[in-house]
Order: C-alpha cells, then sequence, then structure tokens
C-alpha cells in the first residue's frame, strides 16, 4: 500500500466516522497541530469534499464529489508504483502532453496525469479523441528497461488489461481491435496512446495515455464519432462509478506490466489472442506505405500484425488502422 498524505488519512478518518470527529482527535492521531488539521480540512474543500465543521464538534464529511481526486483512487489501491504520485486536472489539452513534460523534468514511473476532460484530446497520427466529461482520460509515466523496438508491446499489454477491465466491470465481452482498439459491441469503448521518449538502445521514457468513455451517455460525443463509438453507461444502462473501475484498471494493468518486464510477454500475449476480434478474419489495413488486405494470422513477437494476402504470401504490418471486411 502506498503512502497517504496528511488530506489522504484525515479523510478516512471522516469517511470511517458517520457522525463529527474533533479537531483535537484528528491532531493527536496525526501528529499535527490543531490549526494544520484545519488547513488540511481547507484543502480537501478545495477539491470539493463537502465537510461540516462545528465549534466544539468537529468536522463531519457529508459529501464526496464524482470526481477522479488522487485521495480517492489512492485509497484502498493495491499497487507498487502505479499511482504513486497522481496529478488531477478539471480540464486540460492532454494529458499525455503533460505526462511527457513532466515525465522530461524526472517523474518516478507510476506518476500519473488524469483529467475530467481534455480540450486536445490525441489519437495516433495526431487525430482528435474526443474528451467529455464522465471518461476516464489518463496518462501513466512509465520507464522500462527494455529496447525501444519492444515498446509496442507494452500498448498491446496494456489494451488487454484495460479490455479485462472493463469486461469485469459490465460483464460483457469486451473484444481488441488490432492493434488497441477497445470495443463492446463492435463499438470502440476505449484508446490507448502510447509515446516514447528514447536514444537509440535505450528508453528513457514511456506515456501509456488511456482513454476509457466510462460514464457519459453516447450523444455527447461529436456525430462524426458517434457511430462507431459507445461507453460503459451506456452499455449498462446506468451510471459507472469511476474511481472503483479505476482503480481495477491501474492494479490489473501494474500487474501486467510488471510480468512483461520479467520476461512473461508470451503469456501475456496468448491473452491478448483470446481477446482479439480480428485474428482469423479477412481485414484491410491501413499504414502510412499503403493498404493490405487479407486474413488477419498472428501477431509476431513484437505485436505486429501477420496479413495472409491473395498470392499466399505473409505481409507484417507494425501499423495500421484495421477495417474488417467479414
Ligand atoms: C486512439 O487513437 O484510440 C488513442 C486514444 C487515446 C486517448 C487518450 S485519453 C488520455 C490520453 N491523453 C490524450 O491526449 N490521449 C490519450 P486512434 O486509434 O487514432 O483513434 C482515434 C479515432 O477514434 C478518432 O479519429 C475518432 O474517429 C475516434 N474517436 C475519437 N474520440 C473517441 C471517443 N471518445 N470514443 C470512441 N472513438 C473516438
Amino acid at each position: 500500500m502506498m503512502k497517504l498524505t496528511f488530506e489522504e488519512e484525515i479523510l478516512r478518518d471522516l469517511k470511517e466516522q458517520a457522525d463529527f470527529v474533533s479537531g483535537q482527535r484528528l491532531a493527536e492521531t496525526h501528529g499535527l497541530s490543531r490549526t494544520a488539521v484545519w488547513k488540511r480540512i481547507n484543502i480537501l474543500k478545495q477539491h470539493g469534499y463537502e465537510i461540516e465543521s462545528l465549534p466544539r464538534r468537529g468536522y463531519r464529511l457529508k459529501s464526496v464529489p464524482d470526481l477522479l481526486l488522487p485521495a480517492e483512487i489512492r485509497s484502498g489501491l493495491n499497487t507498487k508504483t502505479f499511482g504513486c504520485r497522481i496529478f488531477h486536472h478539471q480540464e486540460i489539452d492532454s494529458t499525455n502532453a503533460l505526462a511527457k513534460q513532466l515525465a522530461a523534468r524526472g517523474a518516478a514511473e507510476g506518476a500519473i496525469v488524469v483529467a475530467e476532460q481534455q480540450r486536445g484530446g490525441v489519437g495516433r497520427l495526431r487525430r482528435s479523441w474526443s474528451s467529455p466529461k464522465g471518461g476516464i482520460w489518463a496518462s501513466i509515466i512509465l520507464r522500462p528497461l527494455m529496447p525501444p523496438a519492444d515498446v509496442p508491446k507494452i500498448t498491446l499489454v496494456a489494451s488487454e488489461a484495460v479490455a479485462r477491465t472493463i469486461e469485469g466491470a459490465i460483464e460483457t465481452p469486451t473484444l481488441i481491435k488490432w492493434p488497441n482498439d477497445v470495443m463492446v459491441s463492435g463499438k470502440k469503448v476505449a484508446g490507448i496512446l502510447t509515446e516514447i521518449a528514447s536514444g537509440p538502445d535505450e528508453v528513457e521514457f514511456v506515456v501509456l495515455g488511456i482513454g476509457l468513455n466510462a460514464d457519459f451517455p453516447v450523444s455527447v460525443l461529436p456525430a462524426a464519432v458517434r457511430g462507431g463509438a459507445t461507453t460503459l453507461r451506456e452499455e449498462r444502462g446506468e451510471p459507472i462509478e469511476r474511481t472503483q473501475l479505476f482503480r481495477q484498471l491501474l492494479e490489473n494493468l501494474e500487474q501486467d506490466y510488471l510480468r512483461l518486464s520479467q520476461g512473461g510477454g508470451a503469456a501475456l500475449f496468448d491473452n491478448w489472442r483470446a481477446r482479439s476480434s480480428t485474428l482469423g478474419h479477412m481485414v484491410t489495413v491501413a499504414t502510412l506505405s499503403g493498404k493490405f488486405t487479407g486474413v488477419a494470422k498472428d501477431i509476431d513477437s513484437h505485436g505486429a500484425l501477420v496479413i495472409e494476402i491473395e498470392s499466399g504470401e505473409a505481409v507484417t504490418v507494425a501499423a495500421g488502422d484495421v477495417t474488417h471486411l467479414r
């Protein structure tokens, strides 16, 4: 378990107690002055927690905001480094952009940027990613000890972890369209954008960006995107509690990332294959060097897609957009 900040500890105490908790008691428990407790309570209030205070009785938590606040995510989070620091923003251009800046300035592995909304969310090839309120828009800083050529494996493994988490939450089969589109009922519910900073032989850092359409109706997405997209709320027909989902996501992601780092890639790739909606199908893949049509046969050890084209020849594509033909 991660070390909690004083605010997080005070919050935990308030949550455990339906009634008022005295400032004196909070001060004694945490070795703080009563003024220091009061300051922390004010910080919590600024974050949107509704806390009642009464002279002589102390403090009582009235409500917790429906936000992906660090204190909410970190309480009960069972990870080693994922979430060691969480930078939360109400609104941001792109969590990946900020995470890259933080990583370049030395932020530790496992530090996360998360936002309630993005103004300029990005997808692959600089496409735009719609990021309204109610989603989970997050970027995790990684410092993997692997050659740059192996980084695509992280994306692949992460897409399986995202899909598994979603399937657990909504109890609906969740598949992956190569390389990393997470799909429910044939529609995209989550996407992943991995960005890398590296020298020729080693990785400086990786930013793993995850966009998950969680708790909003599809109708808030732009018309051009709506047809091919879905959200967890839409699929389940009721609101989705994001904090618990995000914690589960971080736990699953970290577990697989550590397994991959320790040489467990083969088994993780098998999990990906089992969830793939692409393998075995006739597909067209649009790549920067042209289009290929054929049967998607497998992924290679780097996660590239192997297609058998009409001539019977096998073509391997490292990146591209897949259309399923049948
Ligand atoms: C992706 O790109 O799927 C990667 C998306 C990664 C977004 C996360 S959010 C946190 C982090 N910060 C960022 O700025 N980005 C990452 P790609 O495969 O290129 O898919 C992009 C295409 O998906 C767009 O061209 C649209 O057609 C469609 N799209 C856009 N927004 C969508 C949404 N919310 N849900 C489903 N599809 C969407």
